[in-house]
């Protein structure tokens, strides 16, 4: 654990990425004990000099909260819809120890873009086949493969809907996190809030 990040718990930067409505927002929703924040703001990008997106779109965040017993307390940044903000993505990930994307099985291909960024900053990450129709049939070795994941890349079921589900997948990255990382250092019996 690093030695300069003062007292109370070590805050750990998660992003919750994946396709346009794959579930991130209810996701980041279920497991957060903070009422979670949710910004929708209309951004005039091209009057900040960036064309990529039209003005007056609309870019939601979500940010969410989960502590881990007094020693770790997890802040989750939902990444804004592909499609249009897909430049914010760089932003979002910096400095983040673990990624979550989120793969709704009919569009498996969509989570793309979530791994593909999540790979080049070479932030360890979880896939998680979200509990949209058809998912009860995944086989994660077919995930895999539709995916092109490396072999060490977990990946699990999970239903954003319910509390406990996304919590054993948080749970899941972080140890994930914490086998790749110096950063990342689980407490002997982490305890997660629920
Ligand atoms: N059946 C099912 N529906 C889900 C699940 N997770 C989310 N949904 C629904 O899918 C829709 C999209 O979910 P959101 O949480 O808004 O997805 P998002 O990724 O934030 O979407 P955008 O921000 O619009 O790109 C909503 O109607 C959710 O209620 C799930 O696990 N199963
Ligand atoms: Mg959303």
């Amino acid at each position: 654990m690093p030695a300069d990040h003062g007292e109370g718990p070590l805050p750990l930067k998660i992003v919750i990425a994946g396709g346009s409505g794959v579930g991130r927002t209810t996701f980041v929703r279920s497991v957060s004990e903070l009422a979670p924040f949710h910004t929708e703001e209309t951004v005039t990008v091209a009057a900040a000099g960036d064309t990529r997106a039209a003005p007056d779109e609309s870019l939601t965040l979500d940010f969410g909260r989960i502590s881990v017993g007094d020693s770790m307390v997890l802040h989750l940044f939902g990444t804004p819809a592909p499609d249009r903000f897909r430049f914010v993505w760089d932003e979002l990930v910096r400095g983040a120890v673990g990624g979550l994307v989120l793969v709704d099985l009919r569009r498996a291909k969509d989570s793309f873009p979530a791994i593909d960024v999540l790979e080049n900053r070479d932030v360890p990450f979880v896939v998680a086949v979200n509990a949209f129709p058809g998912a009860d049939r995944f086989r994660p070795d077919d995930v895999r493969d539709a995916l092109q994941l490396r072999a060490d890349v977990p990946v699990v079921s999970t239903d954003a809907r319910v509390r406990a589900a996304g919590l054993a997948t948080i749970v899941r990255l972080v140890e994930h996190a914490a086998d790749r990382s110096n950063v990342v250092r689980l407490p002997r019996r982490a305890r997660f809030s629920r």
